[in-house]
């Protein structure tokens, strides 16, 4: 098949999934044509069957907001046209979802059938699509697709309450090539980090309100309070970063906590840590936490959204009441100081990891494609 997949391509899971299922498609034989507004982080170099089209807005006085959704569009009619795409499949609903059903109405009107496949990730129905200024666009935009997908039973369910959706919507969750994706010996690291032998904490996300980084720098503080050596990395950036930096100053454990940034080797950060904290207040599916579990590394976070179907409770890791940063602590506290507890649960991690394998998914992706084409393009309206 050809497919035309657009996603941000910044860092974000939604990015990160959609990048991952381009290189996993292009792996099983399929053409991929990645559009968007530059090469997605993931995508290091374009080569084989994997094209990259740019999205170029021109600018133009009147254009206080230039209508990137628009240069979207025409992109998409481009490249669909010219290189033959059978489908578009975006990820993250706004604006690529309205911009791919304006796209198929263009091609339709020039007797091209190009079926549009958008998978929901998070904040597009959770939070900002639910917004007034979007939920009108987004609710038309889901149900012009010929196919939908969540990445989580839970998105779903939302989805269905907070939208007039009738269609169905395919649960196809995230997923992780364990093979590339693994624990490595960064030992050499970990000692430069902690010389003393410290247990390592680990978050790492793009540090908006919803992902409560200050929750995990309140953690490192009370295991501290209690003595226990421990160390905190915060990995990614965002606008609570330096809310969190100086909260970690305010409470005096601003020498164990290291802000790294973002950073691309994540799995040689993961590879050091012995705990990743996510209390988010909002989480869809957790991708951050797949790839901690990928690297051995049980899950502390909120017992929230679609972090259940992810994390098994006290196997591959702990769900805590969202914002009890007690019940964060004591859970942090018992896989720190119990080996026995820490290594069956880590082994445990990597077990549920591989039932996200990209061999287990992609698959599940192609049938749903294969399924989509087969049945058609219903006329629009
Ligand atoms: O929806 C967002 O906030 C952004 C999105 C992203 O691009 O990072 O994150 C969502 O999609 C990820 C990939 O499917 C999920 O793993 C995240 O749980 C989800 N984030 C939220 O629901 C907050």
């Amino acid at each position: 098949m050809k497919i035309g997949i657009t996603c941000y391509p910044v860092y974000g899971g939604s990015g990160v999934v959609a990048t991952e299922l381009g290189k996993a498609l292009a792996v099983r034989g399929h053409e991929i044509h990645f559009i968007a507004y530059s090469l997605p982080f993931r995508l290091s170099n374009v080569t084989g069957n994997i094209f990259f089209h740019e999205v170029n807005i021109s600018s133009y006085p009147l254009f206080e907001y230039p209508p990137y959704s628009l240069a979207l569009t025409s992109k998409m009619v481009d490249v669909a046209k010219y290189e033959g795409l059978d489908l578009l499949h975006v990820h993250y609903a706004i604006p690529h979802a309205t911009s791919a059903v304006l796209a198929q109405q263009i091609l339709q009107q020039q007797q091209l059938d190009v079926p549009v496949i958008t998978t929901l990730h998070g904040t597009d129905i959770t939070i900002v699509g639910q917004d007034p200024s979007f939920r009108p666009v987004v609710n038309y935009s889901i149900n012009q697709s010929e196919g939908v997908t969540a990445v989580s039973e839970y998105l779903r369910e939302e989805t269905y309450a907070h939208f007039d959706v009738e269609k169905d919507i395919e649960v196809i969750p995230n997923f992780i090539n364990t093979d590339e994706f693994y624990r490595s010996d960064k030992d050499y690291f970990r000692r430069a980090l902690c010389p003393n032998g410290e247990k390592v904490l680990i978050h790492v996300s793009n540090f908006r309100p919803v992902k409560r980084a200050q929750d995990v720098v309140r953690v490192l503080h009370q295991l501290r309070q209690d003595d226990l050596p421990v160390k905190l990395l915060l990995v990614g950036d965002g606008p609570d970063r330096m809310p969190s930096e100086h909260l970690a100053r305010e409470l005096g454990v601003q020498d164990d906590v290291r802000f790294l940034g973002k950073q691309d080797p994540i799995m040689e950060i993961l590879s050091v840590a012995d705990v990743f904290l996510m209390p988010s207040g909002s989480e869809t599916f957790g991708l951050a936490g797949l790839e901690a579990m990928a690297c051995e590394v049980p899950v502390v976070c909120s017992d929230i959204g679609g972090l259940p179907e992810l994390v098994q409770q006290g196997e591959s890791g702990f769900l805590c009441e969202l914002g009890n940063v007690e019940e964060m602590t004591a859970r942090t506290r018992e896989l720190i100081t119990d080996e026995a507890l820490h290594k069956r649960m880590a082994a445990a991690a990597r077990a549920r990891a591989h039932d996200f394998d990209t061999t287990r998914i992609v698959p599940q992706y192609e049938d749903y494609y294969e399924a989509m084409l087969s049945e058609g393009v219903p006329a629009s309206g």
